[in-house]
């Protein structure tokens, strides 16, 4: 079955800088819905819980208190593989490198250090999307 669903964030780097509406219209331009919308600024037991796999790394604690510095809006969207599709939209992880075209590459920003503020989050896997939907609209 390839409909799917995946989490999407736009990080606070996203909401503060007032791109929601074109992330969004990326995601659906690309023909996916979004199935839900939450808006609100994360608890750390949430972040904890959501970067679990990024634990003991030097940067996960820088990752987290930025998660947690401001509103976050969450997305449940659905598509055919959607999850693979968003990735791709997404592009890579630091701005710097990602492509143009790419979500990232068009509108991150080079940070420096900072490759946690990159805009958005897309899950990785449907392991990953069940997990992290379950955490995020559970
Ligand atoms: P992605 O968000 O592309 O799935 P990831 O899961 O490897 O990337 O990492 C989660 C987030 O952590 C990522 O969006 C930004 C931050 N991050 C990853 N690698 C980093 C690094 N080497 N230094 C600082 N932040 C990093
Ligand atoms: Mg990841």
């Amino acid at each position: 079955m390839a409909t799917e669903e995946t989490l999407v964030l736009v990080k606070p780097d996203g909401v503060a800088r007032s791109l929601t509406g074109q992330i969004l219209a990326r995601i659906e331009a690309k023909g996916y819905e979004l199935v839900d919308i939450r808006k609100f600024t994360p608890s750390r037991e949430l972040l904890v819980e959501h970067y679990a796999e990024h634990d003991g790394k030097p940067f996960f604690e820088p990752l987290v208190e930025f998660m947690m510095s401001g509103d976050v809006v969450a997305v449940r969207a659905r598509g055919n593989r959607v999850i693979e599709g968003f990735r791709s939209l997404a592009g890579a992880t630091e701005p710097t490198t990602a492509a143009p075209g790419t979500i990232r590459g068009d509108l991150g920003r080079d940070w420096g250090l900072k490759v946690q503020q990159n805009l958005v989050h897309g899950s990785d896997s449907t392991e990953s999307a069940e997990r992290e939907l379950g955490l995020w609209f559970g």
